[in-house]
C-alpha cells in the first residue's frame, strides 16, 4: 500500500468562483497547518476549535490564510475542510483547500504542498484509495466516474443507484448463491458417505445454479439494451434526397447545423451533432439521401450512409408527404431489418397535398409521427416517442442496472462457468469437477466488485478519471 501523501485540484481547469485543491494521506494534516494561519489573525483559536494536541478537529471548517513560510508572502484566503482518518472519501486524512477559482493561485497552493513533500496525485487516485481502503467496491468506485461524465438524466440516476452499491447488492447476492452450491458440493467431496443428502443437495444446487444462471444474464441482457443510457444513443437520420432530413437534424438541435437546400443531394457528407432530450444523451447524424443514381461523391457519402445505418441504435426514415411513396422508400425501409426505426413523415404543412401517405404494409408496422421541420410542428412528440423507445427498452432489461464493458465481459465468463456448472450437476459429474467450474465463476464475479482484481486492471479503471478524483 502507498503511503505517500497525494494532492491534486479537484475543481475543472479555467477560472471560477472557488477552486478546491484536496490532499489526502498521512501528512495531509500537517503540511497543510505548515502553509496556513487561521482568523481571525494574530488571535489564538478557542479550545472548542481544535483537538488536545492543538490540531484541527475533525468535520471542522477553519478560515485563514495560506501563505509561503520561506518567504512569508500571503496566497490566498481559504477555507479547510479538515476530515481525519478514517472519516473520509479515501478514509485517510484529507484536507480539502477551498481557494479562490483561479488557476494560477491554485497552482501556487498546489506547487507550495509540493515543496512540503506531498506528491500530485495521479488520474482517481482518490477514489483508488477508497477503494483500496474498502469504503467501496469497484462497481461503486466506476460509479463515481460514471456519475461525473453523466450527460442525462438516465444516466444520472444510474450512476447515483450503483455508486450507493446497488449493484453490488445484486452481485453479492449471485455471489451468495454460488458460494452455498460450493458448500454442499465440498461437503460431497469431504463427507462421501452421507450419499443420502447428496442427491438433496445436488438437486437443490441445481436448482440454485439454473436461478443464479437467470439472474447474470438479465444483467447482460441489460447490458445490450441499455448500453446507450451511458454511451448515448445513435440516431441516424435517412431517406430520399430532398425529404428534408437536415431540416430534421437543424430542428432536432434547434439550430442551423446543416445546410439546408432545395437542390435534391445537397448534404454529401453524415454530420454528427450531440444533443440532449427527454433525459436521454443522443449523437444524431445527418446523412446524405439515398438514391439509385448518384454522382461519385453522393455515392461516397451512401456508403458512410450505409455504415451508420448498421451502427445506428435508432433509425428516423424521413418520407415526404407531398409525393407519393416511390419504390426507394420501400426499398430503404427493408435495408433497415430489425433496427428500431421511427417514420417521420414530414412536409405535413404543405397546403393542397394529400397529406395521408399510403405506407407499404411493412412500414405499417412501425410507429410513424408527421412533423413539419420547416415550422417545428410535431418535432416535441418526436423527442418524446424517442426517449420512450429507449426507456422502454431499459426497463425491459431487469433489475434497471446497465452493467459497463468491464462488468459484462466478466458476467460472460461468469455464465459460461455456471453453465458447465448446471451441466455437471445434472450429469452427475464427480463434485471435484464442477467445484473448478463454480470456482470459476466466483472469481469472476469477485472481479467485477473488485474482492480480487490485478493491479494492471485497476490502473486501465482510474487512469480514466479526471485528476483530482
Ligand atoms: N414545406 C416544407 N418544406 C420543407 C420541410 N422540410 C424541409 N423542407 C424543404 O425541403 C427542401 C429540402 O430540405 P433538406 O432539409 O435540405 O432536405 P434533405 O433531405 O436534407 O436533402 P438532401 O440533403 O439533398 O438529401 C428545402 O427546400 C427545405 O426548405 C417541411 O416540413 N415543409
Ligand atoms: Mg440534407
Amino acid at each position: 500500500m502507498d503511503s505517500s501523501t497525494i494532492a491534486a485540484v479537484a475543481t475543472p481547469e479555467g477560472t471560477g468562483g472557488i477552486g478546491v485543491i484536496r490532499v489526502s494521506g498521512p501528512d495531509a494534516i500537517t503540511a497543510v497547518a505548515a502553509v496556513f494561519r487561521r482568523a481571525p489573525f494574530g488571535q489564538k483559536p478557542s479550545d472548542s476549535d481544535t483537538d488536545a494536541s492543538g490540531g484541527f478537529k475533525s468535520w471542522r471548517m477553519y478560515l485563514g490564510h495560506i501563505f509561503d513560510p520561506v518567504s512569508g508572502t500571503l496566497i490566498d484566503e481559504v477555507i479547510l475542510a479538515v476530515m481525519r482518518a478514517p472519516y473520509s472519501y479515501t478514509r485517510e486524512d484529507v484536507v480539502e483547500i477551498q481557494a479562490h477559482g483561479g488557476s494560477r493561485v491554485l497552482e501556487k497552493i498546489l506547487n507550495l504542498l509540493i515543496s512540503y513533500g506531498i506528491r500530485p496525485a495521479q488520474p482517481g487516485e482518490f477514489t483508488r484509495r477508497a477503494f483500496i481502503n474498502g469504503r467501496v467496491d469497484l462497481t461503486q468506485a466506476e460509479a463515481v466516474a460514471d456519475l461525473i461524465n453523466a450527460r442525462s438524466d438516465a444516466s444520472l440516476d444510474m450512476a447515483v443507484s450503483q455508486m450507493t452499491g446497488q449493484l453490488s447488492n445484486v452481485v453479492s447476492s449471485i455471489r451468495q448463491s454460488l458460494v452455498s452450491v460450493l458448500g454442499s458440493l465440498e461437503a460431497a467431496i469431504d463427507f462421501p458417505e452421507a450419499a443420502g443428502d447428496e442427491m438433496d443437495d445436488a438437486g437443490q444446487g441445481l436448482r440454485l445454479s439454473i436461478e443464479v444462471l437467470q439472474q447474470i444474464n438479465q444483467l447482460r441482457e441489460a447490458y445490450e439494451s441499455g448500453r446507450f443510457l451511458r454511451q448515448g444513443v445513435q440516431a441516424v437520420i435517412i431517406g430520399r434526397p430532398n425529404v428534408g432530413k437536415s431540416s430534421l437534424m437543424n430542428c432536432l438541435l434547434n439550430q442551423q447545423r446543416a445546410i439546408v437546400t432545395e437542390i435534391a443531394g445537397t448534404t454529401r457528407d453524415c454530420i454528427e451533432a450531440f444533443l440532449t432530450t427527454r433525459g436521454v444523451s443522443m449523437v444524431v447524424a445527418d446523412t446524405a439521401g439515398l438514391r439509385r443514381d448518384p454522382d461519385p461523391i453522393e455515392r461516397l457519402g451512401i456508403e458512410k450512409t450505409q455504415e451508420y445505418m448498421a451502427s445506428a441504435d435508432i433509425v428516423l426514415h424521413v418520407l415526404d408527404v407531398s409525393l407519393p411513396l416511390d419504390d426507394e422508400d420501400v426499398a430503404i425501409y427493408e435495408q433497415l431489418m430489425d433496427k428500431p426505426v421511427v417514420i417521420v413523415i414530414n412536409k405535413t404543412d404543405l397546403a393542397g397535398h394529400e397529406k395521408v401517405l399510403h405506407l407499404s404494409p411493412a412500414m405499417e408496422e412501425a410507429p410513424c409521427m408527421a412533423v413539419s421541420a420547416l415550422h417545428g410542428t410535431g418535432i416535441d412528440e418526436l423527442k418524446q416517442r424517442i426517449a420512450d423507445m429507449v426507456f422502454s427498452s431499459v426497463a425491459s432489461a431487469g433489475h434497471g442496472f446497465i452493467p459497463n464493458w468491464r462488468q459484462k465481459c466478466l458476467l460472460d465468463q461468469a455464465a459460461e462457468a455456471v453453465s458447465k456448472v448446471i451441466a455437471g450437476l445434472e450429469n452427475q459429474r464427480l463434485p471435484e469437477l464442477v467445484s473448478i467450474d463454480l470456482h470459476e465463476a466466483i472469481s469472476a464475479i469477485d472481479e467485477i466488485t473488485g474482492k480480487y482484481v490485478e493491479t494492471d486492471v485497476l490502473d486501465e479503471i482510474f487512469s480514466r478519471y479526471c485528476v483530482g478524483k
